[in-house]
């Protein structure tokens, strides 16, 4: 099961209190305080893996809870901190404070790691209060509580090229046939209600990462149809590719459609790497308008079915898929 968005409690551990207690050795009558500081509370931290790629996990167990910090000891011991809960998301994951929304953190690259709940200090023992008047003191301070907070997790998938269109372009089909996913077929519209993502193998330990978008129709910026719930996940792709069915009525009509769409939503989709496929031409020979060749993408004349021009789609997706990288590369180095 995909799941892109969920919702879970954090609690950081409390702080040990501090400790009473004096000195008592031998020949010694008097000794001094000798009450040790609490330990601090564990913290919450989240860190991405590259290893993962759904929050299904997580959304399953509601809670994460640091361990307490432990009390000051005697003889001036400092309590253990209590041990840091570290939760493991999909590289990709954002995290936002539930209440306000606001975001808390970006965990893009694999290893990074964000605190999100802070441990509470551990409090001060007596011997922290010792002064040259107050030789006896009785008094500590506990252990202050950790940060508590509700979070959301937000992962945005990371994939190379994302299929769009409208419902029954062909998205799946494409997607069952050039990688090892297997989302639904069918000829009805709305089959794809959730992302699914497919590994395209290129040979030689090569490959991308292609992801097939619930299909859009007009009004899906406003929440039409699937609405543009699944939209956001595009943000983060690199090149978009345009998925025509050839053998309906106005290609290019479907195509402006899907572009204005996206528009709507963010302007700056538009600004990624295009391809558009009209796919389908098994079932007759296309004319490719003249309106497409103005767009100054790549156009593919594909089937799904036969298997027709998907190498060439391919070949483009991957290359793009490799520039982009290489710019990331060359930002990030
Ligand atoms: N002849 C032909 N039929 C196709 C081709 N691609 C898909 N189909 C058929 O079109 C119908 C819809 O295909 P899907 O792959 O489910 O389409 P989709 O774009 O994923 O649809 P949604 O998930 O609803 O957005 C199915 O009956 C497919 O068999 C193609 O290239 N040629
Ligand atoms: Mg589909």
């Amino acid at each position: 099961m995909f799941i892109d968005e969920t919702q879970i409690e954090i609690a950081a551990g409390k702080g040990g209190d501090g400790m009473v207690s004096f000195r008592r050795e031998k020949y010694v009558p008097r000794g001094g305080p000798s009450g040790g500081n609490g330990g601090r509370g564990g913290h919450v931290i989240l860190k991405a893996s590259k290893d993962l790629h759904t929050l299904y996990d997580i959304g399953q167990r509601r809670i994460f809870k640091a361990e307490d910090g432990q009390k000051g000891g005697t003889s001036d011991c400092t309590g253990r901190n209590g041990p840091d809960e570290i939760l493991l998301v999909p590289a990709g994951t954002l995290i936002k404070n539930a209440e306000t929304g606001e975001l808390l953190a970006d965990l893009k690259a694999d290893g990074q790691k964000a605190i999100l709940a802070e441990g509470g200090k551990g409090g001060l023992g007596n011997a922290a209060f010792a002064n040259s008047i107050r030789q006896t003191p009785r008094m500590t301070t506990p252990g202050k509580p950790g940060d508590q907070r509700k979070i959301t997790l937000e992962l945005k998938l990371l994939a190379d090229c994302a299929l769009i269109g409208f419902p029954n372009a062909g998205k799946s089909s494409l997607l069952r046939r050039v990688s090892a996913a297997t989302p639904k077929v069918a000829d009805y519209p709305f089959t794809t209600l959730k992302p699914v993502l497919g590994v395209v193998g290129m040979g030689l330990g090569r490959s991308f990462v292609l992801v097939d978008i619930p299909g859009l129709i007009e009004g899906a910026a406003e929440g039409k149809g699937l609405g543009h719930r699944f939209l956001r996940h595009i943000e983060r792709t690199g090149c978009l590719a345009f998925v025509i069915d050839s053998s309906g009525e106005n290609p290019y009509k479907q195509y402006q459609v899907i572009r204005a769409e996206l528009e709507k939503f963010h302007p700056l989709l538009l600004e990624k790497p295009k391809l558009i496929l009209l796919n389908k031409v098994d079932l007759g020979e296309i004319k490719v308008s003249v309106k497409f060749k103005k767009e100054k993408c790549q156009i593919f004349q594909t089937s799904s079915i036969t298997g027709q021009g998907l190498e060439e789609f391919k070949k483009a997706a991957y290359a793009i898929a490799r520039q982009q990288k290489d710019n990331v590369d060359r930002w990030e180095s």
